[in-house]
Parts: structure tokens; sequence; C-alpha cells
């Protein structure tokens, strides 16, 4: 069966920095899967219409069109059982949930606003307008403003991150003793930020490295050797 997977690119077509891309980036290597990875950016929302949106990722199997970094996670578990697991069952898939959501709600929002102007930097100029206006209106904030703030406002994030340290104090990975989807969405969260900024969200000695270190490693050093554009 062959892939056709959408991913968001910068400038540089080689950089590809979306957090909910790496998601399935790295879902597709845990799977053992092949795509065809085709560049996308912000504007060119025409090439992705048959997906029935406007965002990334987006994966093509044969007529089959699916959008959704979560939805394609489902699909790839649905459609490879044979594969390794990207959810421990049902239950696994459940407490996964719950690792989205608070990626989604207090990692990815937090990072957001540390590197948005970053992102914009990293952009392809026919995006960068386009991404100024609709991030700028989504965080009420000017993206100069929110970057010359972001000293300030990096320990609550870091103090954000407690659950996360807590649990990988005890255990090697979100998945126990192997990585599972639920590590590949907070990770990817920490790889849109190394793709584009090479400010240090973490504190050099904090515990949560080994895991980032261990998950950038896996499959070839996939995320580690990824090109970036800070
Ligand atoms: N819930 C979606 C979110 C996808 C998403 O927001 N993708 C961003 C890139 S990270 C995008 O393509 N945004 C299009 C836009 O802002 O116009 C998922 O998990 O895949």
């Amino acid at each position: 069966m062959s892939l056709r997977f959408y991913e968001l690119a910068a400038a540089d077509p080689a950089v590809r920095f979306s957090p909910h891309c790496w998601r399935v980036r790295m879902a597709l290597a845990h799977k053992g899967l092949e795509a065809e990875r085709i560049a996308w950016r912000f504007t060119d929302k025409a090439a992705i219409a048959p997906s029935g949106g406007g965002a990334v990722p987006v994966l093509v199997s044969g007529e089959t069109w699916l959008s959704d970094s979560w939805r394609i996670a489902v699909w790839l578990e649905e459609s490879f059982p044979d594969r390794p697991a990207l959810f421990a069952g049902a239950g696994g898939r459940g407490e996964a949930g719950f690792v989205k959501n608070w990626t989604e709600t207090v990692v990815q929002p937090g990072l957001m606003r540390l590197i948005v102007k970053e992102i914009h930097d990293a952009l392809d100029p026919g995006d960068q307008s386009y991404f100024r206006e609709s991030r700028e209106a989504r965080l009420g904030e000017r993206l100069e403003v929110l970057h010359d703030g972001r000293e300030a406002r990096r320990p609550a994030l870091r103090e954000a991150l407690a659950p996360l340290r807590r649990t990988l104090g005890d255990q090697a990975y979100l998945g126990g003793d192997a990585p599972l989807f639920s590590d590949y969405i907070v990770f990817a969260a920490f790889q849109w930020a190394r793709s584009v900024s090479a400010w240090p969200i973490l504190a050099d000695d904090d515990p949560l490295h080994r895991w980032l270190d261990g998950i950038g490693g896996l499959y070839g050093g996939l995320a580690d050797q990824a090109p970036r554009a800070a």
C-alpha cells in the first residue's frame, strides 16, 4: 500500500517542523512504513482540499485522504495491526487521549508563545503574512512582544511539565518500557521547538533530556538528524 504524506515545510523545504506532522512521522517509523513525503506550505490549501480541511498532517492511501494526527494514528493502528502497536489496546488508546489533550492545552500553547516569532522567521516569505495575521489574532499579541517577554514565561512552562517529569522518573517511556504514540505526541512538541529555535526550553540538568534524547535517537536518529532552521 503506497502512502503519501503532506508535511508542513519551512522556507527551506527540508525543514519539516509541525508538531502534528512529527507525531505522524514518528508513528510511520514505529510501524516501519515508508511514505512519500510532500512539502506543504500554510497557504497551499488547494493541495490538500480533498482531505476536507486546510491543515496538515494529511496522509493519502489510494483514494482515502486522512487528516488530523490522532485520526491518522488510529487509522494506522487499525490498518496495520501486525506491525508494532501505537496504542496499548483500547485502554491505552483512552489514556493516550489524555496525553494528547494535555499536550494540546498545556505544552503546545506554552511552547507556541515562546517560539512563535522564530517559527515566523523560518517560514517561506509567502507564508509569513498569513502566519503573522492568524497567530497574532489567536494569541492576542504581536509576535515581537511575545518574543521579547519569553524569558519571563519560560519558568511557568518548565513547571507545567512536572507531571511528565515525574512519570518519566518512574518509567522509561509514557508507554512503559518502550515508546508508544503518547510518547510521540509530547516528543513532537519539543521537536517542533528545536526545529525552529536553538533557545533552550529546558534547563541543562532537566531529567527530561534523557527521554527526549532516547526518542530523538530512534529509527536511526530520525528526529535528531532532521534538518532544522536554527
Ligand atoms: N488537530 C490537528 C491539528 C493540525 C494543525 O493544526 N496543523 C497545523 C500545522 S501544525 C496546520 O496545518 N495549520 C494550518 C493553518 O494554520 O492554516 C492534528 O492533530 O493534526
